[in-house]
């Protein structure tokens, strides 16, 4: 098989994805910075943007939860030759090397790393679905992704500007400048 111009034989494709991570417990700002540069460490990754910071109420399984901790929300941008699986393994070791603890399903987290899209690629496997499921119900990731890209689409659903208009629901600017 011949490569694309210009590629080396055999180098593995990359791929632009977009994660958003989450935090509610502990000092939510600095794991989000610690979260980012974390990523950016991640062999096979560069990272290319990071958004600012929104701030909203815990959502659980029976709703919005104003009596849990706030969560600060943020988007982040990058490009890896590694497959879906891997980035998620590796993402999984951060929000673990972070105190993450995974007891109450929506429970409350020091981090959460979640794979909302990866290129165009629709995996739905057990433990990884992508683009993530519940992206085009969330604002705090539809509001940093959308500062990231003006022309984000989330496949299956449209524009991310079109979605997050209909959602309609509040969220606060905790912090302006970009993560990175
Ligand atoms: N998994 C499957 N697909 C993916 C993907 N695309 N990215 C699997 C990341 N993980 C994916 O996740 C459970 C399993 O999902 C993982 O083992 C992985 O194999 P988890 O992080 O262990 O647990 P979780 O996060 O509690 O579960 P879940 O259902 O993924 O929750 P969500 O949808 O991530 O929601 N409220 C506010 N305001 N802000 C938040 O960020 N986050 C959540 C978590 C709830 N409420 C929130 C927020
Ligand atoms: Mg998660």
């Amino acid at each position: 098989m011949t490569s694309p111009v210009g590629e080396p034989p055999d180098s593995p494709t990359e791929r632009t994805a977009v994660l958003s991570i989450g935090s509610n417990l502990g000092d939510r700002e600095a794991i989000l910075r610690e979260a980012v540069l974390a990523i950016a460490a991640i062999d096979g990754v560069e990272v290319i943007a990071a958004s600012s910071i929104v701030e909203t109420a815990a959502v659980k399984p029976h709703g919005v939860d104003a009596t849990a901790p706030s969560y600060l929300n943020a988007a982040v941008m990058l490009r890896t030759r590694l497959d879906a699986r891997a980035l998620l393994s590796a993402l999984q070791r951060i929000e673990l090397e972070h105190g993450r603890v995974r007891d109450e399903r929506w429970g409350d987290r020091t981090l959460d790393v979640d794979i909302v899209t990866m290129a165009d690629e629709v995996i739905d496997e057990p433990g990884l679905t992508v683009p993530h499921p519940r992206a085009v119900e969330r604002v705090f990731v539809l509001a940093p992704w959308l500062e990231l890209d003006s022309d984000a689409t989330l496949a299956g659903f449209g524009p991310v500007s079109d979605l997050l208009a209909q959602l309609d629901e509040p969220y606060r600017l905790y912090r302006a400048e970009p993560l990175l």
